[in-house]
């Protein structure tokens, strides 16, 4: 065990003035703390370094304990310092960053914390896993989705899908917490390029507290969790999950149905009380078409569908598939897009103009248009928001089987020769481009921990419109999502490694 009672915070120094040494101590980077590894290192370069990161701004530890975020070490034998740091922080280990000491040369040259890229890991050579585990296990897994490379492959299937029916759970019941708890512990297994096949290779992974690791013991076990058995078999749950699939309704019209004692579709449609508004209608008119999954050779002729109208209004006009089918996702609930015109302000236009094609072309289905109230003076906003406040609309489009290479994705028995499918467009001015592009690509996990990255690691708000240095008290301007990645000093992950 460790011991924190003898690990004093050093966040307040009191040590007398040194004559060689500038006296700037002020702490810049309240969430990072390092500790620098003495062995090879030696004591007298050891305290050259740290009396330097304190005079940088930076707080180091004297002692090793579990409040230290990032480990720097010269030694290059990497299994006795793993040794080490696992009987000195078993459990907080996975937490840390474990550093070579490039790490620190770059910190201390740049004047900031660096982010940590694959080079600066020192990686753990001596596994202690049961045979037939992947070594891979042993290296160094990010606690944020946007450190890590998350593919379509999901090699935990039976953990995350348990993880999601828990967080869905707490969701509906609106306990905050645990709910973010399984979605980040779903998130790391989703990231494995491997299967967990025994707890002891999930030691060194991040976000798996202990109500977590219980679930995925009894599930290696058994097969299943008692506590996602009892969810999937509650009435509360069944009925909220039922509801809140239909278009327009979200969790309080669903629980609010559901106190009222409502339990099928029938129960809510033969309520005369309810009064549902236009989206709800049409939610349940196409309830069989837009609750079935979209295929990508659908979501490419939506996409060219939407290019031939924006092109017969600006011929420059840029357009780009976003969302779960940007990803590389076989099948998505919807398709989203984004339009824009690089003439600044005309975008402005452009939806209410591809909108009255769709209608004269009789396959505007639905559409919930929301005009822009994107105002720039007005940021950067603390509320950073989960929806943005560009120009936007929520359709329903019919789809004819024809446009689609292969046919259309219904089911059998189905020969209508057409289907309905939900489409969101949203379109940003051409300089909020690259942060509306990587906002709407997701996936939902992905963008919630970029933000908290650049919010926690750099001291920045990220949202849809822009980037805010808060240092330096400015927006950072982006053209590409590289620029944004470069910005916060993150590895640029490619938006098929996003799906986390
Ligand atoms: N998004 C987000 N926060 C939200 C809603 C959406 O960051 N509250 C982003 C992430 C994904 C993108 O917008 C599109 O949203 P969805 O269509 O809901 O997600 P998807 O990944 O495209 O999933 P699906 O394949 O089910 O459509
Ligand atoms: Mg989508």
């Amino acid at each position: 065990m460790f011991h924190t009672a003898i690990a004093p915070r050093v966040r307040k120094r009191s040590r007398p003035a040194d004559a060689d040494v500038p006296r700037r101590e002020e702490v810049k980077f309240e969430d990072v703390r390092l500790y620098l590894v003495e062995r090879k290192m030696g004591r007298s370069r050891r305290s050259f370094l740290t009396q330097l990161a304190r005079s940088k701004g930076f707080i180091v530890e004297d002692v090793f304990s579990d409040e230290v975020t990032h480990v720097v070490s010269e030694d290059s034998q990497a299994s006795s310092l793993w040794k080490w740091l696992k009987e000195s922080a078993p459990n907080s280990l996975p937490n840390m960053h474990v550093l070579d000491v490039s790490w620190f040369t770059d910190s201390m040259k740049e004047g900031r914390p660096v982010a940590v890229e694959t080079r600066h890991l020192i990686q753990d050579t001596l596994p202690t896993l049961p045979e037939g585990t992947t070594p891979t296990a042993v290296a160094t897994v990010s606690q944020y989705a946007c450190q890590r490379r998350t593919t379509m492959e999901n090699n935990n299937k039976i953990f995350t899908d348990a993880f999601e029916v828990l967080a869905e759970s707490y969701e509906f019941n609106e306990i905050e917490g645990p709910c973010l708890a399984f979605r980040r512990a779903a998130s790391v297994l989703k990231s494995l390029p491997w299967a967990v096949r025994c707890m002891a290779s999930t030691h060194n992974l991040p976000c798996l507290g202990e109500h977590t690791k219980a679930i995925m013991e009894e599930i290696l076990q058994s097969g299943h969790a008692f506590d996602v058995e009892k969810i999937l078999s509650d009435e509360r749950y069944q009925t909220l999950k039922l509801f809140t699939s239909v278009f327009g309704v979200g969790p309080k019209t669903a629980e609010k149905w559901y106190r009222g004692g409502l339990r099928s579709f029938s129960d809510v449609l033969a309520d005369r009380s309810i009064q549902l508004n236009r989206m709800q209608q049409s939610g349940f008119l196409h309830y069989g078409d837009i609750s079935r999954a979209v295929s990508k050779a659908e979501a490419r002729a939506l996409r060219n569908i939407i290019d031939e109208a924006v092109r017969a209004i600006t011929p420059d006009a840029v357009l780009a598939l976003t969302g779960g089918f940007r990803r590389g996702k076989e099948f998505g609930h919807d398709v989203d897009l984004i339009v824009t015109t690089p003439q600044l302000g005309k975008e402005e236009s452009l939806l209410p103009s591809i909108i009255n094609r769709l209608k004269k072309q009789g396959i505007l289905l639905f559409c919930d248009y929301q005009a822009s109230t994107f105002d720039m003076s007005k940021l950067p906003s603390c509320r950073f928001e989960a929806m943005d406040h560009f120009a936007k609309c929520f359709l329903i489009l019919r789809l004819e089987g024809g446009q689609v290479e292969g046919g259309l994705h219904t089911a059998e028995g189905d020969s209508r020769g057409w289907r309905a499918v939900r489409v969101d467009l949203v379109s940003p001015p051409m300089d909020r481009y690259a942060f509306t592009l990587l906002g709407w690509s997701g996936s939902r996990q992905f963008e919630r921990d970029l933000r908290r990255f650049a919010r926690v690691e750099r001291q920045m708000l990220l949202d849809n419109h822009c980037l805010y240095d808060k240092n330096k008290k400015e927006f950072l301007a982006a053209t590409t999502e590289r620029d944004i990645f470069a910005h916060l000093g993150l590895e640029y992950i490619e938006p098929w490694q996003r799906n986390a």
